[in-house]
């Protein structure tokens, strides 16, 4: 199985909550590897631009708001067929969807306030890293 690579975000409500290492060991424990990581305070127009699909739906300006809130960790995770298993992961957007043992389940506040975001397909994946990092900042090469 080839090698992929995802874009994770640890947002602002579980940096908030000093939760960083433990999701960071939960995304190891996966056979995740980090390969690139940087904390970050976005900006207006680095959220809104990173969430543009979803200008105009009733939560995109609450959503923007909350990830201006605070500091986010920026990663790239490498592993075989990593975009499924990272979804699987971190659990459905609403966190009471979401199933028993998954990130979301664990420690998201709500729908909004659910501290990992994943990329949904390889599409996003490159789209979304090339978003927040160079190439030299991946530090494992494929
Ligand atoms: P995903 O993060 O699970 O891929 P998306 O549908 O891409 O979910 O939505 C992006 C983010 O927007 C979600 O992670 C969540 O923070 C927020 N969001 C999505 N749908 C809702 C909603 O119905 N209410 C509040 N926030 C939402």
């Amino acid at each position: 199985m080839p090698l992929e690579r995802t874009l994770s975000m640890i947002k602002p409500d579980a940096v908030g909550k000093q939760l960083i290492g433990t999701i960071l060991q939960r995304f190891e424990q996966a056979g995740f590897t980090v390969v690139a990581a940087k904390l970050m305070q976005l900006t207006r127009e680095q959220a809104e631009g990173f969430y543009a699909e979803h200008e105009g739906r009733d939560f995109y300006e609450p959503l923007i708001e909350f990830m201006t809130s605070g500091p986010t960790m920026a990663l790239v995770l490498q592993g075989e067929d990593i975009i499924p298993a990272y979804r699987e992961l971190i659990g459905k957007t609403d966190p009471t969807q979401a199933a028993a043992g998954t990130i979301r389940a664990d420690f998201a506040e709500s729908t909004r306030l659910n501290a990992v975001h994943g990329s949904d397909s390889p599409e996003s994946a490159a789209r979304e890293i090339a978003y927040f990092f160079v190439d030299d900042e991946i530090c494992v090469k494929a």
